[in-house]
């Protein structure tokens, strides 16, 4: 049997079950805050599925994209960093660290030349001695009772007046000129043989090693020229010869006014196998000697052999004094007598000494002749 309910009753019971369902559903509700806000605040975990950490839910502010480093900045190329030797050329020269000093003004200065300097020819290995610049007394005094003041025979010339000369500072040869010297120059074809080998005792003189250290003998002014030339000097003048030979004191012999003894100058001694041979003296040798060989006799300067042993070629022609070179008398191309300084082997005592002058024409040659040159620097 179907029971009928009016109308009214079945609103207020539609409303009803409406009211039911809505107040289920709050309750429900009610019930999960509940649980939510206990687990936060007692401190329990929730599941991870159920949570989403703050950090990495995070977007960064004002970043809408961030790109990883490798993004931003790209790594250097190798050809975007230069190599060294990329950018130093291997021949660039290393910058020096120290700027180097100039040398200092002693390091570079001449030496002083004065008495007692000397230097050696590289081409011929001459030592040569320097004569400072100055005046000297040239030729034979008034009071020399020994000095040829004519021309009376023979070929000695006037020694006199005694005069002041003077003269810039030069270099003479140390010695007289050597065969073996000599020898160099005609083996390079500047120099013509000595006229003869021999000498006045020795069969084999030039050429044979015994006497390599012999003075040349037999050479003519030409030929002493031409070696001076050949060796880059010259041959010296009369007054620069006798200043190398006697100093500036009008001396008698180079060594001072001491007469002769057997160790200051080959001359004619006991040995001599001349006439006018010195008995009472023994030089050693009856010829010439090795050059040199009397230190005792060296002149002011350290030139050896300015008195004796070889008669010595100078450049001038020989001509009264005062010795003056620009009269002409150095001219190497005027006709005339050259001079001969110094004295031979072969004489006596009075031709030892400094002062003395003898002459001859150039072409003129002997075994008693040779010669040494100067430099004017
Ligand atoms: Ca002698
Ligand atoms: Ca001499």
């Amino acid at each position: 049997m179907r029971i009928m309910m009016p109308r009214t009753y079945r609103k207020i019971g539609f409303t009803l079950s409406l009211c039911v369902c809505f107040t289920l559903l709050l309750i429900a509700c009610s019930s999960s805050k509940a649980t939510e806000s206990l687990a936060t605040s007692t401190g329990v975990a929730l599941p991870a599925t159920q949570t989403i950490p703050a950090h990495s839910a995070a977007v960064p502010t004002g970043t809408a994209e961030v790109l990883p480093p490798t993004a931003t900045v790209p790594p250097p190329t190798p050809t975007a960093e230069p190599s060294p030797t990329a950018t130093l050329p291997p021949t660039a020269p290393p910058v020096p660290s120290v700027t180097p000093l100039p040398p200092t003004p002693t390091d570079t200065a001449t030496p002083t030349l004065g008495i007692g300097s000397n230097r050696t020819i590289e081409i011929d290995q001459m030592v040569q001695v320097y004569v400072p610049a100055g005046d000297f007394l040239m030729g034979a005094a008034a009071t020399d009772k020994e000095a040829k003041t004519t021309i009376a025979g023979g070929r000695a010339y006037p020694e006199i007046p005694q005069h002041t000369v003077y003269l810039d500072g030069y270099w003479i040869d140390k010695y007289e000129v050597t065969n073996r010297q000599y020898a160099l120059c005609v083996a390079a074809g500047a120099c013509q043989l000595p006229w003869v080998t021999s000498s006045y005792t020795y069969d084999k003189y030039y050429g044979n090693p015994e006497f390599d250290n012999y003075p040349v003998i037999w050479v003519n002014w030409f030929k002493a020229r031409d070696y001076c030339t050949w060796a880059g000097r010259r041959l010296p003048s009369e007054a620069e010869w006798e200043k190398a030979a006697r100093g500036t004191d009008g001396r008698m012999y180079p060594w001072g006014n001491e007469p002769l003894d057997g160790t200051r100058a080959n001359f004619c001694d006991v040995n001599c196998t001349r006439t006018h041979a010195y008995g009472p003296i023994n030089d050693g040798y009856p010829d010439t000697a090795p050059v040199g060989s009397y230190p005792a006799g060296a002149s002011p300067y350290g030139a050896m052999d300015m008195s004796g042993n070889v008669w010595e070629w100078v450049n001038s022609l020989i001509a009264p004094y005062p010795y003056d070179a620009n009269d002409g008398r150095e001219d190497p191309n005027a006709p005339g007598e050259r001079a001969w300084r110094g004295g031979p082997w072969s004489n006596g005592y009075w031709w030892m000494r400094s002062s003395v002058r003898y002459r001859s024409v150039n072409w003129y040659q002997w075994y008693v002749l040779g010669f040494r040159c100067a430099s004017s620097e």
